[in-house]
């Protein structure tokens, strides 16, 4: 049985200008390889002629099973879409769907696109193993703990939920050798040359309101061992070349054994990697005495979801950390030499004007770079509940859940494209202050680098855009499906057109 994992064509994340194989993706792909099946991956974005080359490849190689993998709510759409070519060209492949959006969403995503047979709701590796080998017996599927699917009579059927994989040692390495590593686009460039995206665990043991991993992983935390984590340190190191990496665990330090050992191995290997963690404000201060440690091993950079500078914004996201506690552990990594990356929430239903300036005044004196976000209920999340019970979501486009857009209104501004407008317009008056501009000339290269990669480029561009209207940032090989259908106009079902989202 051949079957093909597809990560649908996307445009590349425009603030940052980053693509990585996704961790999730190379995650399933081992195991499958290590149970024995006949496997193959398209990281569509990366390809020269993304929609193309997967119309191509389902004409010749007609692969009985196709999974497709979605881990963004905005990404939902490119996965619709592909979902719809593929079943168009070949209508007897059997396509199952994965990732956090469509787990939450099960039953609306599969009557939105009849073209997926079947959603593996929650994590992959068990339950795509089991799928497939049902299929290979032609076994009874509705067996397969974790599937979603409508039946014959359009009935939608949960088989309900299979338990976690209580230890991720159990998994194999991701299979970075079936991604084209060596591609251009593959990288992180505001960070350096051979910079990539690595995942240690799963999950958080903490419940912000607006959170979907935790919501994902039922606030539970899992980890791989640090020799293990070192292993593939060293292997991305050796044979790809990587040493700069965005560490996408939720939350690294949950526990301080993991931190120790961590820094234990990374000292004993001497790999010379660079590494950003993400952590939050009161285990920073938990683990201060460990700090120096961490920056000896590698970690230049903590990013912290400080996200408001008001209490009360904090106990309304379940943040479960005060404003007090974000600055003391802004100052405690700035103290051990290790950079401060705030991810901020904007957009809180009673923000006023002045609160966007006590905000950028508070976070601009301390923070080396921020990702500033509007508050977005991804579906999933305690929030989504809450906000969709409140008629509170104005705007239901996936494609904009991306947290550079506002879906929600404020009690003060109701209106979207005026609190988009007053987004950028934080971002502009945060990166033009001198103080960022000194940092394009600042002695850590790191940051320096950051700043220049940024501002010349992605900030440019924006401003660019808004004042001239020149077009934004997209990949080069970028192409928006419907432009796809159109340049292959009568060689592909004319329904194709009516179901594009
Ligand atoms: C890698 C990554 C990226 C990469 C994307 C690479 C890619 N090829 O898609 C980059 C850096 C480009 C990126 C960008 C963005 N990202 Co991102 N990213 C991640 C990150 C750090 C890791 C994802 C991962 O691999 N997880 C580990 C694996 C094990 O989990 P998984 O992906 O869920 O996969 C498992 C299951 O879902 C399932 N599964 C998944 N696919 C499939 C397919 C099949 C067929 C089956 C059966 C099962 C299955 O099995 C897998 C293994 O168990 C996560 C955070 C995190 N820790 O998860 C955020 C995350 C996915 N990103 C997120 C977001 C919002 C974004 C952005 C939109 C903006 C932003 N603020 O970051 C941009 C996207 C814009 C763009 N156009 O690119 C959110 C998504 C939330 C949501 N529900 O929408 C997350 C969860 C982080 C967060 N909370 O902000 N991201
Ligand atoms: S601390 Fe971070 S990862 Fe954990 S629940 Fe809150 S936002 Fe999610």
């Amino acid at each position: 049985m051949r079957f093909l994992l597809i990560d649908p064509p996307h445009k590349i994340w425009t603030i940052l200008r980053a693509w990585v194989p996704s961790p999730g993706c190379l995650q399933l792909l081992a195991y499958l390889e290590r149970e024995g099946f006949d496997i193959e991956f398209m990281d569509c974005t990366i390809n020269q002629n993304p929609w193309g080359d997967l119309e191509d490849k389902i004409r010749r190689e007609k692969p009985d099973v196709i999974g497709i993998s979605v881990i963004c709510t905005a990404f939902i759409y490119d996965g619709m879409n592909a979902a719809n070519l593929i079943k168009a060209i070949h209508p007897k492949t059997t396509i199952i769907m994965g990732g956090e959006h469509p787990s939450f969403m099960a039953e609306e995503t599969l009557r939105d696109c009849p073209a997926i047979d079947f959603i593996c709701v929650g994590e992959g590796e068990l339950t795509l193993t089991e799928f497939l080998k049902t299929i290979e017996k032609k076994g009874d599927l509705s067996r397969v703990p974790g599937l979603a699917f409508l039946d014959e009579n359009g009935n939608f059927v949960y088989t309900g939920d299979r338990p976690f994989i209580e230890d991720l040692d159990t998994l194999p390495f991701p299979a970075y050798h079936k991604a084209n590593m060596e591609h251009p686009y593959i990288g992180i460039p505001s960070e350096g040359k051979r910079g990539l995206v690595v995942n240690f665990s799963r999950g958080c043991t903490f419940d912000c309101s607006f959170c979907s991993e935790s919501a994902f992983y039922k606030k539970r935390w899992r980890k791989r061992s640090p020799k293990l984590i070192a292993d593939e340190l060293q292997l991305l190191k050796e044979r790809y070349h990587r040493d700069i990496f965005y560490v996408g665990d939720n939350t690294f330090n949950v526990t301080r054994d993991q931190s120790i050992g961590f820094i234990d191995e990374m000292l004993k290997r001497k790999t010379n990697q660079r590494f950003w963690l993400q952590s939050r404000a009161d285990l920073v201060i938990r683990d201060k005495d460990l700090l120096d440690g961490f920056r000896e091993a590698g970690v230049y950079q903590f990013m912290l979801g400080l996200e408001y500078h008001m209490d009360y914004v904090l106990k309304d996201i379940r943040k479960r950390h005060s404003v007090e506690e974000a600055l003391k552990a802004m100052k405690l990594l700035k103290k051990h030499r290790l950079m401060v990356m705030a991810t901020l929430l904007i957009g809180h239903w009673e923000e006023t004007e002045e609160d966007r300036d006590a905000f950028l005044k508070f976070f601009g004196k301390y923070v080396d770079h921020f990702g500033l976000n509007i508050i977005t209920p991804l579906p999933g999340t305690p929030l989504f509940y809450k906000m969709k019970e409140m008629g509170r979501i104005k705007d239901w486009e996936y494609r904009n859940y991306d947290y550079l857009h506002a879906v929600m209104p404020t009690r003060e501004v109701d209106d979207l494209e005026q609190l988009n407008f007053i987004y950028k317009n934080l971002m502009r008056r945060y990166y033009w202050r001198p103080r960022e501009l000194i940092k394009l000339f600042s002695r850590n290269p790191i940051l320096r680098h950051h700043h220049r990669y940024y501002i010349t480029q992605v900030a440019f561009n924006i401003m660019m855009h808004e004042i001239f209207g020149n077009p934004l940032w997209v990949q080069p090989n970028y192409q928006e499906y419907r432009d796809y259908l159109v340049e292959r106009g009568g060689a592909l079902p004319p329904e194709l057109m009516r179901l594009a989202k």
